[in-house]
């Protein structure tokens, strides 16, 4: 078996792992991916503002280089954790779970991972997450999802960010939810905006709905 495939495989593998712990914790996980600059951090903020008191959250943030993302993330009294990788242009499933006890207790109900800023690599990584997904700014190429269909054919929701600034841009946001269903006719779309409030609500609404869900199947299977 070649290296890259092995790599994968051990990933596969951590990744069966951590699904099989939230499957039993009933804790619903999202992996966010972006190109970097997208938003994924600025919605976190909104995200995380707006789920106070509602829902046991924790955010696992990574980056190339340095802590800012996970300090923006501090204030909004949630645990968050970054993973420096140093180089590495996405997360693994490995520094997931070397991560994972600095922020998840055994009540927590959903895990958000921003994964490093990129459309390539972190598609190809299973982080044991329920739903991947994908961020495209209004400041971007509306023919993303052509140019890298891996993940949005992998991905459960497109999130439309900074929708404030349609009109500042060629961006066509109807060619982009185009593009993306001819891939993945299912895919889940939020236009948004964090300047203006605009699809925040239903994207929490979302996330919130993900959690009853997954809380209803642990408790089917017979755990708390
Ligand atoms: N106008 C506008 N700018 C945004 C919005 N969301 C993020 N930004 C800006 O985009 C830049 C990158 O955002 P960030 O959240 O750090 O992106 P990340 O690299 O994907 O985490 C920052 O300057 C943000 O203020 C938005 O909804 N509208
Ligand atoms: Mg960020």
């Amino acid at each position: 078996m070649a290296i890259g495939q092995r790599i994968l495989s051990r990933n596969d593998e951590l990744a069966a792992g951590l699904r099989r712990r939230w499957q039993e914790q009933g804790v619903f996980c999202v992996n966010l991916i972006s190109s970097p600059g997208s938003g994924k951090t600025t919605l976190l903020e909104e995200t995380l503002r707006r789920l106070q008191g509602r829902v046991r959250a924790a955010v696992l943030v990574g980056d190339v280089q340095t802590e800012n993302d996970a300090r923006r993330l501090q204030p909004y009294g949630f645990p968050v954790r970054q993973i420096v990788t140093g180089g590495t242009c996405h997360l693994d499933a490995a520094m997931v779970e070397r991560h994972l006890a600095a922020v998840a207790g055994p009540d927590l109900e959903l895990l958000i991972i921003e994964n490093v800023g990129n459309l390539v690599c972190p598609s190809s990584y299973d982080l044991g997450e329920d739903a991947k997904v994908v961020l495209l700014s209004t400041v971007e190429g509306d023919d993303k999802p052509q140019k890298y269909p891996g993940i949005f054919r992998r991905a459960q929701a497109l999130v439309i960010t900074k929708a404030d600034l349609l009109g500042c841009t060629d961006f066509d946001p109807d060619r982009a939810v185009a593009h993306a269903r001819a891939l993945n006719p299912e895919i889940r779309v939020f236009r948004t905006s964090c300047k203006t409030g605009e699809g925040l609500a239903e994207w929490c609404a979302w996330l919130e709905a993900g959690v009853r869900a997954k809380q209803a199947q642990a408790r089917g299977r017979g755990n708390p």
